[in-house]
């Protein structure tokens, strides 16, 4: 269901029939004759058909599905009301739960509590960085390995990314053991605009999720550093599925579907950061820098201000033990910590 400026309606510009008319139509024609009417009158609240019979409210919610798809091209843009949603239950870690005890935590926890963020620096030795950076010069693709997982492939990824201290650093932060599931290896800026990572992940991660960005060398201020906005972990979370609803039924298809979102996002979250006042910072690490995100930051790779100067990166995802979706199980690289294994050819 939508909330926000969407709640119950679905085109503003086309008129509301009357509930009796409806009813009326909704007992006495099938549902083939039922869409051509909704389609010949325009689009109307789905709550005033208040149809008894179970298998006539799956109609109804499939007629609805329908109308929306063949309509979302028209909408407006959605506001941020209408994609986000607040997550404060007791099913999320215990650091995003209200009334915790700040005189029981950690340093790093209470910084993440507040900020959403933690920079730990120097935190991998040049060893590591240096052995990935052997490799990863080797490939001669500015954007990196295609594959989301190039870790299953290349130990040197493991080594890097889950050096025990990091791996214990994410369960310090989030509450259990995490593992690494996804790679971003450009040595360019991903460009890609203003989000928080929680809508890319099926409802159940729910925040057991952090990224982690490793600085292989100084970062340059020209070459589109990452940004964040400090303390935005707290604001309302973009939800996969009321932010996909806005895509096409084609766009939705599409494999990198979270790219074909950015038409929409990048302007409403723009005005959400200039509405509340928000200060985004840049991270300009220095080689063997870490900077850990919260699921819930809103971050961006910026655009570079000099295109093509490099920015030596390594991106890391991780997702909690008990919330990864998929089937396969964690493993332990050595003594250090923790990633997903898959079947991701390394490409
Ligand atoms: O290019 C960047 O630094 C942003 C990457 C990003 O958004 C992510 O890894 O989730
Ligand atoms: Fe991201």
């Amino acid at each position: 269901m939508v909330r926000g400026a969407y709640a119950g309606q679905v085109h503003p510009a086309v008129r509301k029939i009357g509930r009796q008319a409806l009813l009326r139509v909704a007992r006495t024609r099938p549902v083939a004759r039922l869409l051509r009417f909704y389609e010949n009158e325009g689009m109307v609240d789905p709550t005033a058909l208040n149809v008894a019979a179970p298998a006539a409210h799956d109609n109804v919610e499939r007629l609805r599905r329908e109308l929306w798809d063949k309509f979302v091209s028209h909408f407006p843009p959605p506001a941020f009301e209408d994609l986000t949603e607040d997550l404060a239950d007791d099913t999320l870690p215990s650091l995003d739960r209200p009334g915790v005890d700040l005189s029981t935590l950690t340093e790093d926890q209470r910084h993440w509590w507040q900020h959403g963020f933690l920079l730990k620096r120097g935190l991998i030795p040049d060893e590591l960085v240096d052995a990935y950076r052997e490799v990863r010069a080797r490939l001669d693709k500015p954007h990196g390995w295609e594959s989301t997982a190039p870790y299953l492939h290349i130990s040197e990824i493991r080594d890097l990314g889950c050096y025990g201290p990091l791996s214990d650093k994410l369960e310090e932060l989030i509450g259990e053991k995490m593992g690494m599931s996804l790679n971003l290896t450009g040595w360019l800026s991903t460009e890609r605009n203003w989000h928080q990572d929680d809508y890319l992940n099926p409802p159940e991660v729910k925040g057991w999720y952090a990224a982690v960005w490793v600085a292989l060398d100084t970062i340059d201020p020209d070459s589109g550093p990452f940004q964040f906005v400090p303390g935005s972990h707290r604001w309302p979370v973009l939800r996969r599925e009321r932010v996909r609803m806005f895509l096409t039924p084609e766009e939705r298809a599409h494999h990198d579907w979270p790219r074909k979102t950015e038409r929409f996002l990048d302007e409403l979250l723009e005005k959400e950061i200039a509405e509340r006042g928000a200060a985004p910072q840049s991270f300009l690490g220095e080689k063997g820098d870490v900077l850990i995100w919260h699921s819930r930051l809103v971050h961006r790779g910026s655009p570079p201000k000099v295109p093509g100067t490099p920015r030596l990166s390594f991106i890391a995802h991780y997702t909690g033990k008990s919330h990864w979706p998929l089937d396969q199980r964690m493993a332990r690289h050595g003594d250090g910590g923790y990633y997903f294994r898959g079947d991701i050819p390394l490409s």
